[in-house]
């Protein structure tokens, strides 16, 4: 059984990466009726390994034989200026999320769940690889430029990091 405090924090974490899925499924279905198809790829297989990051956690705490909570989320922002503004949001959220990881492994090791504390190790590292993901499409994006045909590219790039495509 979890402490309730890492266990309030755990379920916590389960919200905001199910919200993360939620923000990466609307910004795909916005890049899809821009007609930006390979970010719409791109963005909708990352809101399945979000996914994926919620059911982890989720099991994980039943597994201590603690209650995995699933909690009413915020509807995520619709609306987005061009591309640049979808992926400068993605890193920024990301980047909220890693400072969450760190404060939940900060909590864990001070209440001596060293359990917690070694399960939580993926995430950091997982943050680590997710941060570097999306700055590096911010980095193709100033090299390759949006003038001409840039945009285009940009996206036809962006789709290529795509690791699962969308059901037809
Ligand atoms: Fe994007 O790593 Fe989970 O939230």
């Amino acid at each position: 059984m979890l402490k309730d405090v890492v266990l309030k924090s755990l379920n916590e974490q389960i919200k905001l990466e199910h919200y993360s899925a939620n923000l990466y499924l609307a910004m795909s279905s916005w890049c899809k009726v821009n007609g930006l198809d390979g970010s719409a790829n791109f963005l909708y297989a990352h809101s399945s390994e979000e996914m994926m990051h919620m059911h982890k956690l989720f099991n994980y705490i039943n597994e201590t034989g603690s209650m995995a909570q699933v909690s009413a989320i915020d509807a995520p922002p619709m609306e987005f200026k061009d591309l640049r503004d979808v992926f400068e949001k993605t890193f920024e959220h990301e980047k909220f999320v890693s400072k969450k990881i760190n404060e939940l492994v900060e909590l864990t090791f001070a209440e001596k769940d060293f359990s917690s504390f070694n399960f939580l190790q993926w995430y950091v590292a997982e943050q680590h690889e997710e941060e570097a993901l999306f700055m590096g499409i911010l980095d193709r994006m100033d090299v390759i430029g949006f003038d001409g045909r840039g945009l285009y590219m940009v996206d036809k790039e962006i789709g290529k990091l795509a690791t699962v495509s969308q059901p037809q």
